[in-house]
């Protein structure tokens, strides 16, 4: 009751999602954001996305998948290019619709927010967004201090691609991290890659949580991770 979840990277797995809402008993009082890449690489990306979207009390924030379904749509993503970033599932769905529906489609996607703030009992005031800040373009309030808010929005808007998939937090040497003025909760790069000990376990520093447990690739151990913010733990689906 009247708890706050995050979760990131379901990456199409319809089911995980279902068998997620069932473990946590999530109920109209609850509320989740999903940092982002519910499509792609899992068979069901439109249909996850439909469902996370009909849902009230869940919101979708852009990852960098969503993005490139929005390039395609508006033609500036080539087929090839997309299959080779895991979109085949998704674009075969796509193709299956008439040119209203994907309009319609497109319009949802364009209106997905690049962040969100929570009030972490842990962290205070919180930044969920899918990457993180952009190195390249880091916006400090001074010398001390870099505005993760200010700098997500920057780096979106001078290189929407660059800020998606290009040196984004997981780069970050400490002496960038510590000026940071909020926490952020995120994903993007699947654990297993940061992680000393390889685990698709969630990955928390003094400085950002990346909770993209690997769904997207569950041949190396990948599941769907989801934070309790409130109880600061965090629930593991079990691989489906
Ligand atoms: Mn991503």
């Amino acid at each position: 009751m009247n708890k706050t979840y995050i979760c990131a990277d379901i990456h199409g797995d319809l089911a995980g999602y279902k068998e997620l809402l069932n473990l946590i008993d999530f109920d109209d009082t609850d509320r989740m954001t999903i940092a982002g890449d519910v499509l792609d690489r899992g068979k069901y990306g439109i249909e996850l996305l439909e469902l996370v979207l009909s849902q009230s009390n869940v919101s979708l924030l852009l990852g960098n998948h969503e993005m490139f379904a929005i390039m395609y749509l508006s033609g500036e993503l080539s087929q090839d290019d997309w299959i080779r970033f895991g979109g085949q599932d998704t674009l075969s769905g796509i193709l299956k619709m008439n040119q209203a529906k994907k309009e319609e489609l497109l319009h949802k996607l364009l209106a997905l927010p690049l962040y969100t703030e929570i009030e972490s009992p842990v962290y205070g005031n919180t930044v969920v967004t899918h990457t993180g800040i952009d190195l390249d373009n880091l916006v400090y309030v001074h010398d001390d201090v870099i505005d993760v808010k200010e700098s997500i929005k920057a780096g979106f808007e001078r290189n929407t691609y660059n800020f998606m998939c290009g040196r984004d937090i997981h780069y970050a040497p400490t002496e960038i991290l510590k000026r940071l003025n909020q926490y952020i909760i995120l994903g993007h790069v699947p654990t297993y890659y940061i992680n000393d000990d390889y685990s698709c376990n969630a990955y928390r520093s003094d400085y950002y949580m990346d909770i993209d447990c690997g769904n997207g690739k569950k041949r190396n151990g990948g599941r769907i991770c989801c934070y309790d913010v409130n109880d600061d733990i965090y629930i593991y689906c079990k691989q489906s």
